[in-house]
């Protein structure tokens, strides 16, 4: 594969990024070789600068669920571009969009619109700790929530990656109020209330894990977080910035039919442009400033180009057929991969709920981070070079989550299955 002018853009981009590039995982330093740099999108795929396509699974990391550059949603943007890039004070698309996201999640009875999922998470926690006047939370090791001071402690996606489980930077007083118990074990949860009685604000949860690679959650596990939680007086907050419209219609809480008392999203609302948002029981919601004490704001909050591309990227997903769609074609994908890997005699294990999925190099069973760090990552990383020789763009860690969207078509995953079956057997 000629790659000639993403090497001359990476030479140039290591001189003036940390590393060449503008987020870590990007630099394929887990799986060796070097970026590709990105001319456009379209559809299912991705086209690099020299020319190459590919089948795109990592789709902005989730977001474009229509695919690349969908007419509707560029259109959107088109439209409110003419209008004008950013105001600085309220519009009525903002009302719109959060009456659509709210159609899909009753549970957000208020929201507030930030400009990432880290931005989310940042003053969901914030909130929590206003509200319930303790300092202290609980995530889960190998869950991944933005990269916040607070939340840069055992976490997954690119710190899980480069083996950085915490940051230098993160003053150890922050880092002493984030306690981390294990994804899928309630007794490690009830463990922690015990050890800190009265103390713990909130239970933040990916409610599906997918920055450690796609880890389902365990029969009874969100349920008991819900109950816990209770008891104890803690808020649960699921982050559902990876699986919000991406494992049902309306995110994990629906698919698990649990309330979270708080909420956080992001690109996805925006249709791949910069937004997020956290939201809530209205009670809790309303110390969210002015019309409480706790602080936070934001100049390009609730702009009208993420708002516009947002409303048009939800309605493209309205309609209950398309999900029954990219559910049978996450099906077919993951029996394929399954199936491939069967026959060429490479152990691995594939999880997917709706459309993310993971394939984990690896004969055990992933139900937290434990079992899938140890995962072969050496093999991943040649499947990864495999993959994107026969035309397939995945996710350049063996710790992040892949995604469909609607136009990833019955062809086009018969052809990443045999794309699969092809790199299995070279690695
Ligand atoms: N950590 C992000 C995915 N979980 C990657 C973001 C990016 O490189 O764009």
């Amino acid at each position: 594969m000629n790659i000639q002018n993403s090497i001359q853009l990476f030479r140039q981009a290591q001189n003036i990024f940390p590393g060449g590039v503008n987020s870590p995982v990007r630099a394929f330093r887990a799986v060796g070789g070097q970026p590709l740099f990105i001319e456009r999108g379209a559809g299912p795929y991705l086209y690099d600068v020299d020319g190459n396509r590919f089948i795109d699974y990592v789709l902005s990391w989730g977001p474009l669920i229509s695919g690349h550059a969908h007419p509707k949603v560029v259109e959107a943007i088109q439209q409110a571009a003419f209008k004008g890039t950013s105001y600085g004070a309220p519009s009525p698309l903002e009302i719109e969009l959060a009456q659509s996201i709210m159609e899909f999640m009753p549970n957000l009875e208020m929201l507030r619109f930030v400009n990432s999922g880290t931005e989310a998470t940042m003053s969901a926690l914030r909130l929590a700790r206003a509200y319930t006047k303790r300092d202290k939370i609980i995530k889960f090791d190998g869950c991944y929530h933005g990269h916040a001071d607070m939340l840069l402690v055992q976490a997954g996606s690119g710190v899980a990656t480069l083996g950085l489980p915490d940051s230098p930077g993160v003053p150890a007083q922050t880092a002493a109020a984030t306690l981390v118990a294990n994804f899928n074990d309630i007794e490690s949860v009830e463990a922690l209330f015990k050890q800190h009685p009265d103390q713990i604000a909130a239970i933040i949860v990916e409610p599906v894990a997918g920055n450690m690679g796609v880890v389902p959650p365990v029969r009874g596990f969100l349920e008991k977080l819900r109950v816990v939680t209770k008891r104890e007086g803690a808020l649960l907050i699921f982050d559902e910035v990876m699986t919000g419209f991406r494992v049902h219609p309306g995110g994990a809480q629906a698919l698990y039919n649990i309330k979270p008392d708080l909420t956080t999203l992001g690109k996805v609302i925006g249709g791949g442009l910069p937004v997020g948002a956290y939201g809530g029981k209205r009670e809790i919601m309303q110390l969210v400033a002015p019309s409480g004490p706790m602080y936070q704001a934001g100049t390009l909050s609730g702009n009208p180009l993420a708002m516009s591309a947002g409303i048009a990227a939800l309605s493209l997903i309205r309609d209950e057929t398309v999900w029954e769609q990219l559910e049978a074609r996450a099906r077919q994908l993951e029996t394929g991969i399954a199936f491939a890997a069967q026959k060429v005699g490479v152990p691995v294990r594939q999880t997917r709920v709706g459309t993310m999925f993971t394939t984990f190099f690896s004969e055990t069973e992933p139900r937290d981070w434990n079992s899938v760090k140890i995962a072969d990552k050496v093999r991943f990383g040649k499947f990864f070079q495999k993959m994107l020789e026969n035309g397939v763009y995945l996710a350049p860690s063996q710790f992040e989550a892949g995604f469909l969207s609607t136009l990833h078509d019955e062809t086009v995953i018969a052809a990443t299955i045999d794309a699969a079956e092809k790199a299995m057997m070279a690695c």
